[in-house]
Protein backbone atom coordinates (compact mmCIF):
# COMPACT_ATOMS: atom_id res chain seq x y z
CA UNK A 1 0.00 0.00 0.00
CA UNK A 2 2.88 1.99 0.95
CA UNK A 3 4.44 1.79 -2.11
CA UNK A 4 1.28 2.42 -4.21
CA UNK A 5 0.60 5.82 -2.41
CA UNK A 6 4.15 6.78 -2.96
CA UNK A 7 3.53 6.37 -6.60
CA UNK A 8 0.38 8.28 -6.57
CA UNK A 9 2.34 11.32 -4.93
CA UNK A 10 4.48 11.33 -7.68
CA UNK A 11 1.91 11.18 -10.52
CA UNK A 12 0.09 14.14 -8.42
CA UNK A 13 3.76 15.69 -8.32
CA UNK A 14 4.23 15.33 -12.71
CA UNK A 15 1.07 16.27 -13.26
CA UNK A 16 1.44 19.48 -10.82
CA UNK A 17 4.41 20.24 -12.98
CA UNK A 18 3.28 19.98 -16.75
CA UNK A 19 -0.28 22.07 -16.08
CA UNK A 20 0.52 25.60 -16.88
CA UNK A 21 -2.62 27.15 -15.67
CA UNK A 22 -1.30 30.51 -16.49
CA UNK A 23 -1.57 30.30 -20.59
CA UNK A 24 -4.77 31.30 -21.52
CA UNK A 25 -3.84 32.20 -25.55
CA UNK A 26 -7.32 33.50 -26.57
CA UNK A 27 -8.02 35.19 -23.37
CA UNK A 28 -11.74 33.81 -22.71
CA UNK A 29 -10.54 33.02 -18.78
CA UNK A 30 -10.61 29.78 -19.88
CA UNK A 31 -6.61 28.42 -19.59
CA UNK A 32 -5.55 26.26 -22.77
CA UNK A 33 -4.85 23.52 -20.68
CA UNK A 34 -8.96 22.87 -19.88
CA UNK A 35 -9.68 23.88 -23.51
CA UNK A 36 -8.12 20.75 -24.35
CA UNK A 37 -9.48 18.56 -21.61
CA UNK A 38 -12.46 19.73 -20.52
CA UNK A 39 -15.13 16.79 -19.80
CA UNK A 40 -18.51 17.80 -18.55
CA UNK A 41 -19.94 15.42 -15.43
CA UNK A 42 -21.64 13.22 -17.67
CA UNK A 43 -18.12 12.24 -19.48
CA UNK A 44 -18.90 14.15 -22.91
CA UNK A 45 -15.50 15.90 -23.73
CA UNK A 46 -16.43 19.44 -24.68
CA UNK A 47 -14.34 21.26 -27.16
CA UNK A 48 -12.93 24.59 -27.21
CA UNK A 49 -10.78 26.08 -29.29
CA UNK A 50 -7.84 27.48 -26.79
CA UNK A 51 -7.07 30.17 -29.62
CA UNK A 52 -10.78 31.25 -30.84
CA UNK A 53 -12.27 32.99 -27.70
CA UNK A 54 -15.70 32.41 -29.09
CA UNK A 55 -15.54 28.91 -30.65
CA UNK A 56 -19.08 28.64 -31.85
CA UNK A 57 -19.41 32.37 -32.56
CA UNK A 58 -22.29 32.93 -30.90
CA UNK A 59 -20.92 36.51 -29.23
CA UNK A 60 -20.98 34.84 -26.22
CA UNK A 61 -16.73 33.62 -24.97
CA UNK A 62 -16.12 30.24 -24.20
CA UNK A 63 -15.53 31.75 -20.40
CA UNK A 64 -18.73 33.21 -20.04
CA UNK A 65 -20.24 29.67 -21.51
CA UNK A 66 -18.35 27.77 -19.11
CA UNK A 67 -16.83 29.50 -16.15
CA UNK A 68 -13.98 28.11 -14.99
CA UNK A 69 -12.56 28.86 -11.59
CA UNK A 70 -9.33 27.17 -9.61
CA UNK A 71 -8.72 27.77 -6.20
CA UNK A 72 -5.46 27.02 -4.99
CA UNK A 73 -4.58 25.21 -1.53
CA UNK A 74 -1.24 25.31 -1.04
CA UNK A 75 0.13 22.97 -3.52
CA UNK A 76 -3.40 21.53 -4.14
CA UNK A 77 -5.65 23.20 -6.86
CA UNK A 78 -9.18 22.44 -7.22
CA UNK A 79 -11.14 23.58 -10.08
CA UNK A 80 -14.68 24.40 -10.49
CA UNK A 81 -16.55 24.74 -13.86
CA UNK A 82 -19.82 25.93 -13.95
CA UNK A 83 -21.84 25.11 -17.20
CA UNK A 84 -24.13 27.82 -18.46
CA UNK A 85 -24.37 26.90 -22.25
CA UNK A 86 -22.67 25.32 -24.88
CA UNK A 87 -19.58 26.53 -25.74
CA UNK A 88 -19.47 24.22 -29.03
CA UNK A 89 -23.61 25.47 -29.59
CA UNK A 90 -25.27 28.37 -30.76
CA UNK A 91 -28.35 27.25 -29.53
CA UNK A 92 -27.61 25.50 -26.29
CA UNK A 93 -30.66 23.57 -25.86
CA UNK A 94 -32.26 23.59 -29.03
CA UNK A 95 -35.33 25.56 -28.90
CA UNK A 96 -34.19 27.61 -31.91
CA UNK A 97 -33.30 30.95 -29.97
CA UNK A 98 -30.04 31.53 -29.86
CA UNK A 99 -28.13 31.69 -26.71
CA UNK A 100 -26.05 34.87 -27.42
CA UNK A 101 -27.85 37.23 -29.85
CA UNK A 102 -31.86 37.86 -30.40
CA UNK A 103 -33.55 37.40 -33.98
CA UNK A 104 -34.24 40.15 -35.96
CA UNK A 105 -35.96 41.05 -39.82
CA UNK A 106 -34.89 43.77 -41.30
CA UNK A 107 -31.75 44.88 -38.85
CA UNK A 108 -33.97 46.61 -36.65
CA UNK A 109 -37.38 44.34 -35.53
CA UNK A 110 -36.98 41.98 -33.30
CA UNK A 111 -38.61 38.74 -34.20
CA UNK A 112 -37.32 36.41 -31.53
CA UNK A 113 -35.35 37.20 -28.43
CA UNK A 114 -32.39 35.86 -26.90
CA UNK A 115 -32.52 32.66 -25.09
CA UNK A 116 -32.39 33.90 -20.92
CA UNK A 117 -33.02 29.72 -19.95
CA UNK A 118 -30.22 28.43 -22.28
CA UNK A 119 -30.41 25.05 -20.79
CA UNK A 120 -34.20 24.37 -20.96
CA UNK A 121 -36.49 24.46 -23.66
CA UNK A 122 -39.02 27.77 -24.30
CA UNK A 123 -41.21 26.76 -27.58
CA UNK A 124 -39.69 24.23 -30.08
CA UNK A 125 -37.08 25.15 -33.09
CA UNK A 126 -39.69 24.37 -35.61
CA UNK A 127 -41.96 26.98 -34.32
CA UNK A 128 -39.71 29.93 -33.85
CA UNK A 129 -37.52 28.84 -37.10
CA UNK A 130 -41.31 29.14 -39.11
CA UNK A 131 -41.78 32.65 -36.94
CA UNK A 132 -38.89 33.66 -37.97
CA UNK A 133 -38.65 32.82 -41.69
CA UNK A 134 -42.99 33.68 -42.14
CA UNK A 135 -41.67 37.30 -40.80
CA UNK A 136 -38.73 37.24 -43.65
CA UNK A 137 -40.75 35.79 -46.41
CA UNK A 138 -44.51 37.34 -45.96
CA UNK A 139 -43.19 40.63 -43.54
CA UNK A 140 -45.23 41.52 -40.64
CA UNK A 141 -48.10 43.51 -41.17
CA UNK A 142 -48.75 46.81 -39.27
CA UNK A 143 -51.65 48.91 -41.08
CA UNK A 144 -55.11 47.92 -40.75
CA UNK A 145 -57.18 48.74 -44.48
CA UNK A 146 -59.65 50.63 -44.53
CA UNK A 147 -63.18 49.24 -42.37
CA UNK A 148 -65.88 48.60 -45.59
CA UNK A 149 -68.98 50.54 -45.41
CA UNK A 150 -72.31 49.84 -44.62
CA UNK A 151 -73.71 50.09 -48.30
CA UNK A 152 -70.39 47.62 -49.55
CA UNK A 153 -71.45 44.84 -46.72
CA UNK A 154 -75.03 44.81 -47.88
CA UNK A 155 -74.29 44.43 -51.69
CA UNK A 156 -72.13 41.16 -50.50
CA UNK A 157 -75.34 40.23 -48.02
CA UNK A 158 -77.34 40.59 -51.07
CA UNK A 159 -75.07 38.86 -53.39
CA UNK A 160 -75.54 35.43 -51.28
CA UNK A 161 -79.46 35.80 -50.53
CA UNK A 162 -79.66 35.98 -54.18
CA UNK A 163 -78.25 32.14 -53.97
CA UNK A 164 -80.76 31.30 -51.37
CA UNK A 165 -84.15 29.91 -53.42
CA UNK A 166 -87.40 31.48 -51.63
CA UNK A 167 -85.42 33.91 -49.25
CA UNK A 168 -87.44 36.69 -50.06
CA UNK A 169 -85.96 40.08 -49.00
CA UNK A 170 -86.16 43.54 -49.50
CA UNK A 171 -83.36 46.14 -50.51
CA UNK A 172 -83.05 49.27 -48.30
CA UNK A 173 -80.83 52.18 -47.69
CA UNK A 174 -77.49 50.78 -46.53
CA UNK A 175 -78.87 47.15 -45.85
CA UNK A 176 -81.43 44.65 -46.62
CA UNK A 177 -84.92 44.01 -44.56
CA UNK A 178 -85.49 40.20 -44.54
CA UNK A 179 -88.69 38.74 -44.91
CA UNK A 180 -90.99 39.11 -42.02
CA UNK A 181 -91.27 35.29 -41.96
CA UNK A 182 -87.76 35.24 -41.14
CA UNK A 183 -87.50 37.57 -38.74
CA UNK A 184 -90.46 36.08 -36.66
CA UNK A 185 -88.04 32.77 -36.91
CA UNK A 186 -84.91 35.37 -35.71
CA UNK A 187 -86.97 36.87 -33.08
CA UNK A 188 -88.48 33.27 -31.67
CA UNK A 189 -84.11 32.62 -31.61
CA UNK A 190 -83.26 35.77 -29.77
CA UNK A 191 -86.29 35.53 -27.29
CA UNK A 192 -85.19 32.34 -26.19
CA UNK A 193 -81.71 33.70 -25.49
CA UNK A 194 -82.18 36.49 -24.07
CA UNK A 195 -84.35 40.04 -22.84
CA UNK A 196 -85.52 40.76 -26.64
CA UNK A 197 -87.97 43.24 -25.05
CA UNK A 198 -86.19 45.87 -24.15
CA UNK A 199 -83.84 45.79 -27.13
CA UNK A 200 -86.54 46.31 -29.95
CA UNK A 201 -84.46 48.18 -32.12
CA UNK A 202 -80.72 46.91 -31.19
CA UNK A 203 -82.18 43.34 -32.29
CA UNK A 204 -83.33 44.50 -35.36
CA UNK A 205 -80.19 46.13 -36.25
CA UNK A 206 -78.83 42.97 -36.15
CA UNK A 207 -81.25 40.54 -37.83
CA UNK A 208 -81.63 43.64 -41.08
CA UNK A 209 -77.67 43.75 -40.81
CA UNK A 210 -77.39 45.97 -43.36
CA UNK A 211 -79.94 48.44 -42.31
CA UNK A 212 -78.93 49.60 -39.03
CA UNK A 213 -75.18 48.89 -39.74
CA UNK A 214 -74.57 52.04 -38.44
CA UNK A 215 -75.96 52.01 -35.21
CA UNK A 216 -73.51 52.52 -32.34
CA UNK A 217 -73.41 49.87 -29.92
CA UNK A 218 -73.78 51.26 -26.01
CA UNK A 219 -72.34 50.30 -23.05
CA UNK A 220 -75.47 50.17 -21.93
CA UNK A 221 -76.88 48.15 -24.14
CA UNK A 222 -78.20 45.31 -22.05
CA UNK A 223 -78.81 41.84 -23.15
CA UNK A 224 -76.07 42.21 -26.23
CA UNK A 225 -74.20 39.32 -25.57
CA UNK A 226 -77.35 37.39 -26.19
CA UNK A 227 -78.62 39.42 -29.02
CA UNK A 228 -75.33 39.31 -31.04
CA UNK A 229 -75.02 35.42 -30.07
CA UNK A 230 -78.61 34.46 -31.52
CA UNK A 231 -78.44 36.58 -34.51
CA UNK A 232 -75.70 35.51 -35.63
CA UNK A 233 -76.52 31.64 -34.94
CA UNK A 234 -79.51 32.46 -37.08
CA UNK A 235 -77.83 34.41 -39.60
CA UNK A 236 -75.22 31.41 -40.49
CA UNK A 237 -78.32 29.70 -42.07
CA UNK A 238 -78.09 32.13 -44.65
CA UNK A 239 -75.26 33.89 -45.00
CA UNK A 240 -71.84 32.23 -47.11
CA UNK A 241 -68.52 31.68 -44.52
CA UNK A 242 -66.78 34.96 -46.12
CA UNK A 243 -70.05 37.29 -45.57
CA UNK A 244 -70.64 35.93 -41.59
CA UNK A 245 -66.79 36.57 -41.28
CA UNK A 246 -67.45 39.74 -42.35
CA UNK A 247 -70.56 40.96 -40.90
CA UNK A 248 -69.19 39.10 -37.79
CA UNK A 249 -66.00 41.60 -38.01
CA UNK A 250 -68.22 44.31 -38.64
CA UNK A 251 -70.48 44.13 -35.46
CA UNK A 252 -66.97 43.61 -33.25
CA UNK A 253 -65.76 46.26 -35.05
CA UNK A 254 -62.82 44.67 -36.07
CA UNK A 255 -60.72 45.25 -39.21
CA UNK A 256 -58.73 43.22 -41.48
CA UNK A 257 -55.25 44.13 -42.41
CA UNK A 258 -53.91 45.70 -45.31
CA UNK A 259 -52.78 42.15 -46.52
CA UNK A 260 -56.19 40.80 -45.82
CA UNK A 261 -54.46 37.97 -43.64
CA UNK A 262 -56.90 38.28 -40.58
CA UNK A 263 -59.58 40.93 -39.07
CA UNK A 264 -58.31 42.63 -35.52
CA UNK A 265 -59.66 44.99 -32.99
CA UNK A 266 -58.68 48.48 -33.50
CA UNK A 267 -57.17 50.88 -30.25
CA UNK A 268 -60.54 52.93 -30.21
CA UNK A 269 -62.97 50.42 -29.80
CA UNK A 270 -66.32 50.13 -27.95
CA UNK A 271 -64.72 46.58 -26.04
CA UNK A 272 -62.93 49.13 -23.88
CA UNK A 273 -66.44 50.12 -22.17
CA UNK A 274 -66.83 46.67 -21.27
CA UNK A 275 -63.16 46.06 -19.82
CA UNK A 276 -62.63 42.71 -19.32
CA UNK A 277 -63.54 41.01 -22.13
CA UNK A 278 -66.26 38.37 -20.63
CA UNK A 279 -68.48 39.80 -23.12
CA UNK A 280 -66.40 38.41 -26.08
CA UNK A 281 -66.81 35.28 -24.27
CA UNK A 282 -70.07 34.81 -24.07
CA UNK A 283 -70.85 35.34 -27.64
CA UNK A 284 -67.60 32.83 -28.97
CA UNK A 285 -66.71 30.94 -25.83
CA UNK A 286 -69.60 28.34 -25.07
CA UNK A 287 -69.89 25.70 -27.38
CA UNK A 288 -66.13 25.90 -29.03
CA UNK A 289 -62.75 25.09 -28.65
CA UNK A 290 -60.82 27.69 -26.49
CA UNK A 291 -57.84 27.83 -24.26
CA UNK A 292 -57.16 31.00 -21.72
CA UNK A 293 -54.52 31.82 -19.68
CA UNK A 294 -54.95 34.46 -17.17
CA UNK A 295 -51.77 35.81 -15.29
CA UNK A 296 -53.17 37.88 -12.25
CA UNK A 297 -50.34 40.48 -11.02
CA UNK A 298 -50.09 43.26 -8.33
CA UNK A 299 -47.95 46.50 -9.37
CA UNK A 300 -48.00 49.23 -7.14
CA UNK A 301 -51.01 48.28 -5.20
CA UNK A 302 -52.97 48.17 -7.75
CA UNK A 303 -54.43 44.89 -9.61
CA UNK A 304 -53.54 43.94 -13.15
CA UNK A 305 -54.12 41.30 -15.46
CA UNK A 306 -52.52 39.56 -18.24
CA UNK A 307 -54.80 37.29 -20.56
CA UNK A 308 -54.29 35.47 -23.14
CA UNK A 309 -56.80 34.05 -25.35
CA UNK A 310 -56.36 31.17 -28.27
CA UNK A 311 -59.24 28.95 -30.43
CA UNK A 312 -62.16 28.49 -32.50
CA UNK A 313 -64.04 31.83 -32.62
CA UNK A 314 -66.74 30.38 -34.99
CA UNK A 315 -67.54 32.33 -37.98
CA UNK A 316 -64.04 34.32 -37.15
CA UNK A 317 -62.28 30.81 -37.00
CA UNK A 318 -59.11 30.18 -35.96
CA UNK A 319 -57.71 33.36 -33.35
CA UNK A 320 -55.70 34.86 -30.89
CA UNK A 321 -56.53 37.48 -28.20
CA UNK A 322 -53.93 39.08 -25.31
CA UNK A 323 -55.34 42.13 -23.11
CA UNK A 324 -53.42 44.41 -20.43
CA UNK A 325 -56.51 44.92 -17.97
CA UNK A 326 -56.32 46.73 -14.62
CA UNK A 327 -58.48 47.31 -11.11
CA UNK A 328 -59.88 43.94 -10.26
CA UNK A 329 -63.43 44.88 -9.27
CA UNK A 330 -66.50 42.92 -8.12
CA UNK A 331 -69.53 44.17 -10.06
CA UNK A 332 -73.02 43.55 -9.01
CA UNK A 333 -73.83 40.22 -8.97
CA UNK A 334 -71.49 39.71 -11.48
CA UNK A 335 -69.38 36.42 -10.56
CA UNK A 336 -66.54 37.59 -13.41
CA UNK A 337 -64.28 40.20 -12.01
CA UNK A 338 -64.52 43.41 -14.08
CA UNK A 339 -61.19 44.99 -15.13
CA UNK A 340 -60.92 48.56 -16.45
CA UNK A 341 -59.17 48.20 -19.79
CA UNK A 342 -55.51 49.95 -19.53
CA UNK A 343 -53.50 52.12 -21.10
CA UNK A 344 -51.99 51.01 -24.37
CA UNK A 345 -48.92 48.98 -24.12
CA UNK A 346 -46.89 48.05 -27.44
CA UNK A 347 -47.84 44.15 -28.59
CA UNK A 348 -47.62 42.16 -31.49
CA UNK A 349 -48.67 38.48 -32.24
CA UNK A 350 -48.36 36.07 -34.82
CA UNK A 351 -50.09 32.63 -34.83
CA UNK A 352 -49.68 29.75 -36.30
CA UNK A 353 -51.59 26.23 -36.66
CA UNK A 354 -49.61 23.10 -36.10
CA UNK A 355 -49.67 20.19 -38.00
CA UNK A 356 -47.58 17.44 -37.71
CA UNK A 357 -44.28 18.88 -37.15
CA UNK A 358 -44.94 21.88 -39.39
CA UNK A 359 -46.21 25.17 -37.84
CA UNK A 360 -48.44 27.33 -40.76
CA UNK A 361 -48.29 31.01 -40.18
CA UNK A 362 -51.75 32.01 -40.01
CA UNK A 363 -50.61 36.11 -39.88
CA UNK A 364 -48.00 37.98 -38.32
CA UNK A 365 -49.17 41.27 -36.79
CA UNK A 366 -47.44 44.21 -35.36
CA UNK A 367 -49.96 47.23 -35.44
CA UNK A 368 -47.89 49.32 -32.38
CA UNK A 369 -49.94 50.12 -29.14
CA UNK A 370 -52.35 48.45 -28.06
CA UNK A 371 -54.64 47.42 -25.23
CA UNK A 372 -55.98 44.64 -26.79
CA UNK A 373 -54.35 42.89 -29.76
CA UNK A 374 -55.96 40.53 -31.58
CA UNK A 375 -56.32 38.38 -34.94
CA UNK A 376 -58.80 36.21 -36.72
CA UNK A 377 -58.54 34.19 -39.75
CA UNK A 378 -61.84 34.70 -40.68
CA UNK A 379 -63.20 32.54 -43.49
CA UNK A 380 -59.43 31.10 -44.85
CA UNK A 381 -60.38 27.68 -45.46
CA UNK A 382 -57.27 26.11 -43.94
CA UNK A 383 -57.81 27.70 -40.82
CA UNK A 384 -61.33 26.74 -40.14
CA UNK A 385 -62.61 25.03 -37.07
CA UNK A 386 -59.75 24.85 -35.05
CA UNK A 387 -58.79 23.31 -31.94
CA UNK A 388 -57.37 25.26 -29.27
CA UNK A 389 -54.50 22.65 -28.57
CA UNK A 390 -52.97 23.27 -32.48
CA UNK A 391 -52.76 26.53 -32.36
CA UNK A 392 -49.85 28.49 -31.45
CA UNK A 393 -49.12 31.66 -30.43
CA UNK A 394 -45.93 33.83 -30.58
CA UNK A 395 -46.03 37.61 -29.02
CA UNK A 396 -44.99 40.21 -27.25
CA UNK A 397 -45.76 43.19 -24.99
CA UNK A 398 -43.80 45.50 -23.54
CA UNK A 399 -44.56 45.72 -19.68
CA UNK A 400 -42.34 48.72 -18.84
CA UNK A 401 -41.81 48.59 -15.20
CA UNK A 402 -44.49 46.41 -14.17
CA UNK A 403 -42.63 43.93 -16.20
CA UNK A 404 -40.86 41.82 -13.42
CA UNK A 405 -43.92 41.98 -11.32
CA UNK A 406 -45.74 39.96 -14.19
CA UNK A 407 -43.37 37.65 -14.91
CA UNK A 408 -43.22 36.91 -11.04
CA UNK A 409 -46.80 35.86 -10.81
CA UNK A 410 -46.48 33.35 -13.99
CA UNK A 411 -46.38 29.74 -12.75
CA UNK A 412 -44.34 27.18 -12.45
CA UNK A 413 -45.55 25.45 -14.74
CA UNK A 414 -46.00 28.45 -17.64
CA UNK A 415 -42.32 29.95 -16.94
CA UNK A 416 -41.43 27.88 -20.13
CA UNK A 417 -43.98 29.85 -22.18
CA UNK A 418 -42.92 33.36 -21.26
CA UNK A 419 -39.22 34.78 -22.01
CA UNK A 420 -38.30 37.82 -20.13
CA UNK A 421 -36.36 40.27 -22.25
CA UNK A 422 -35.26 43.41 -20.40
CA UNK A 423 -38.98 45.10 -20.03
CA UNK A 424 -40.85 43.42 -22.83
CA UNK A 425 -42.49 40.07 -22.27
CA UNK A 426 -42.21 37.41 -24.96
CA UNK A 427 -45.23 35.09 -25.02
CA UNK A 428 -44.64 31.64 -26.78
CA UNK A 429 -47.52 29.61 -26.16
CA1 LIG B 1 -8.70 30.28 -23.44
CA1 LIG C 1 -19.63 31.14 -27.70
CA1 LIG D 1 -31.87 28.03 -27.09
CA1 LIG E 1 -34.26 28.01 -23.83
Amino acid sequence: MAAKAAGLKDIYDSIGKSIDLSVDSDGDGIPDYYEDNLVAFNGKRILTDKNNADTDGDGLSDGEEVEIKVKEYGKQAVVFGKYNSNPTSGDSDGDGLNDGTAQYIGGFTEVAPKDPDKLHKNGTKALWDAHVRSQIEDGTVSTYAKKPSAKSLTEEIITDLKHKQGFRYQVVKNGVRINKKHIAKILKAISENGPVNKNKSLAKFLINVGVYLDSPIKKSSKGIKELIKASMSVARSYLSDNTMADVGAYILNFVKDTEGKAFHSQVDTWQKDFGYNSMYDTVFGAATSMARLPILFQYKNTDYALWLWKGNYLNLNSGGEIGLYKDRKKTGNSKIPHYASIETAKMSLSLYKESGSTFQNIYNWDPGVQWWITGFSGARKEFKNPIASSLKMIAHVYLDDMCKDCYKAIGKSYKKNFIKDGNTLWIVW
